[in-house]
Parts: structure tokens; C-alpha cells; sequence
């Protein structure tokens, strides 16, 4: 695996690297790791996200030039390429306004996942390994692989990335990898505790009464082993939290709940789409049912998003997974 993505790599002169909207610490984490990989390769390296880091990450963007998705620009402010790279996500499809300006060009296009692959969408080459914890511990193969020693933000990026997807290693992809590859990154100059600070404990004051407006929704579905919140904007707005955007902190709360073994969490985005966020503790597998409303992800983490309005949008999806948690629940559980 990874000849073909290795050659096409090497011999690019200019690489455009880009990841799927409203991008989480794994997507920037890897993308930071990648640029400064590159760049030690000595290639000309831009960095192309659909939307710009969220507060929560703009300390990568001191030390990763991290560009966003430009409407007023020709074709986005996407510069010329001799290839892409593609971050934490496998379709195209959800580079969102990225993506008919990135197919139209002509350089090869290369993808770096963990997600479970769509078959639907072709690459020149694939760097894909469903069982690696974060995207992150991908590119750090790859610099391996490749024989770059990384620098210092490389290595703060792939920890980020790590960290984020594996919930400071707390969740089941926390694999000995994951482990091993953290306490090489501490050697390496990276200080765990300053970034923990970066991306846990520096939220707006709002936050709390965001969290609390969903928590206040709650309820429980098919015996107790869903938990299902929701908050559209005005319920948000009303509680004074109108930006509220960080939730992964609800559905780790939720899953604290001994009977529970998914959470759905429902918020309405800016454009009046649904986002469904879906978690799992056990074997319920919540990535085939975000893809069957065009979504995806992991097993046990993935989303999806449907079309307002919100409150008949929510019931029609809550009652579609309340179904299938029941009859998995009657699938010969002990
Ligand atoms: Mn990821």
C-alpha cells in the first residue's frame, strides 16, 4: 500500500492539501503535519480548507498558513497544483465548495483517511487504513515511510489529530499505536498539557449555557439505550449561547449514562440544515446509519445532515434510529 501515493507525492512540485468542511482537529492536525512533511521535502505547499479553523483550533494557524475557501476569488483562491492531497475524508463530495473546482483540475488526486472509503468517488491513489485511530498517525507513517524527520509543528499536528479523534485517549480506536506514537511526539519537544489547555479549556463563556440548552432537551428512546438532544439556533440564541458550536463534549457526557449505548445529537446549522451527530459505546454500528442519509464516518462515531425544518426533521430521524436501536437491542443481546 502507498507506492503509487508515495511516486505521485515525490514527484509533485506544488501540492495543494485540503479536508472536509467545517475541519476538526484531525483534519488540521494532519494537514499541519503534511504541510511541514513537504515543505521539508522541499515542495510548494498551500493549505485549502471549504471553511476557515474554528476558534478552537486558530492556534495551528500560528505556526500552519491554513487558507479557507474564498468566494470572492477566482475559483475559490485555489492556486495551481501538480497534485492534491486530500485530508480525513475520502469523498470529495464533502469538500463542499471545494469540490467542483478540485475535480475540474487536472492534477492527480490522492486521498490520506481512516474513514470507511465510498466506493463512488475514484483517486489516482489512496493512503486509506479504516483501522488507524486518527488521519494524523497516517502521516506520520507516511514521513516514516518517506524518511523526513518532522519539525516541531508537525509533530504538535499529528498529536492534535491524535488526540481529538481518540478523546485524549480515552476512546476504543486508542490503539498501542496511538500510545506509542504520543510518547515519541513528548520526546519529541511536544507539550501535552499546553495543547490540552488549546483545545479543551479554552471555550467562550457562552459554551456552558450552550451545553446546557441541549442537555435540557433530553431524552430517552428504546429502553434507555438511546439519548437524543437537539437546540436549533433560536433555542441557542435565546439561552444566550448564539454561537455555540462545540458539542463532542455533550455527546461524551451522554454516553456516561450506564443504560445508554448511542447518543444523537440534533443542531440546526446556519444554513437551516439538520446536523445529526451519532456516537456508539458497543457494536452498534452508527456509520451505516449515517450513510443510509448520506453521511458517514467510523463504527462508532459518525454524522449526517438533512434538510430543515428542524423540529419535523428531527422527529422524522429520531424516530428512524429509535427504531433501529430497538430492534438491534432484540438482535440477541445479553
Ligand atoms: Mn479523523
Amino acid at each position: 500500500m502507498g507506492d503509487r501515493f508515495d511516486e505521485i507525492l515525490r514527484s509533485a512540485r506544488g501540492v495543494l492539501v485540503s479536508g472536509h468542511v467545517r475541519p476538526d482537529g484531525d483534519c488540521l492536525g494532519s494537514q499541519a503535519a503534511l504541510y511541514h512533511l513537504l515543505r521539508a521535502l522541499g515542495k510548494d505547499v498551500s493549505v485549502v480548507n471549504p471553511d476557515p479553523l474554528s476558534p478552537r483550533y486558530a492556534f495551528l494557524g500560528e505556526e500552519t498558513p491554513f487558507g479557507a475557501y474564498d468566494g470572492a476569488r477566482t475559483e475559490g483562491g485555489v492556486p495551481p497544483y501538480d497534485a492534491l492531497v486530500v485530508c480525513d475524508v475520502s469523498t470529495l463530495e464533502r469538500t463542499g465548495p471545494l469540490a467542483p473546482i478540485l475535480r475540474a483540475r487536472a492534477a492527480p488526486r490522492l486521498v490520506i483517511d481512516h474513514h470507511v472509503p465510498d466506493s463512488r468517488e475514484s483517486w489516482d491513489a489512496t493512503y486509506i487504513d479504516e483501522d488507524a485511530p486518527a488521519t494524523g498517525l497516517l502521516v506520520w507513517r507516511l514521513a516514516r515511510r518517506l524518511g523526513v524527520s518532522l519539525p516541531l509543528p508537525a509533530l504538535r499536528g499529528v498529536f492534535v489529530a491524535v488526540v481529538t479523534d481518540t478523546g485524549w485517549f480515552r476512546y476504543s480506536n486508542t490503539t498501542q499505536e496511538a500510545l506509542a506514537v504520543a510518547a515519541e511526539l513528548v520526546e519529541g519537544g511536544v507539550d501535552a498539557a499546553a495543547l490540552y489547555r488549546h483545545l479543551f479549556q479554552q471555550f467562550p463563556a457562552e459554551w456552558p449555557r450552550g451545553v446546557a440548552t441541549l442537555l435540557s432537551s433530553l431524552r430517552y428512546r428504546a429502553d434507555g439505550r438511546l439519548a437524543v438532544v437537539s437546540a436549533d439556533r433560536a433555542a441557542l440564541r435565546a439561552a444566550g449561547a448564539p454561537s455555540f458550536d462545540e458539542a463532542d463534549e455533550v455527546l461524551d457526557l451522554l454516553r456516561a449514562v450506564g443504560t445508554v449505548e448511542v447518543v444523537l445529537v440534533f443542531r440546526e446549522m446556519a444554513d437551516g440544515r439538520v446536523k445529526a451527530a451519532l456516537r456508539s459505546k458497543g457494536d452498534f454500528d452508527v456509520n451505516r446509519l449515517a450513510r443510509a442519509h448520506g453521511g458517514g464516518g467510523h463504527k462508532k462515531a459518525a454524522g449526517f445532515d438533512v434538510p430543515g425544518p428542524f423540529a419535523d426533521s428531527v422527529a422524522r430521524v429520531e424516530e428512524i434510529v429509535a427504531r433501529e436501536v430497538d430492534a438491534w437491542k432484540g438482535a440477541g443481546r445479553g
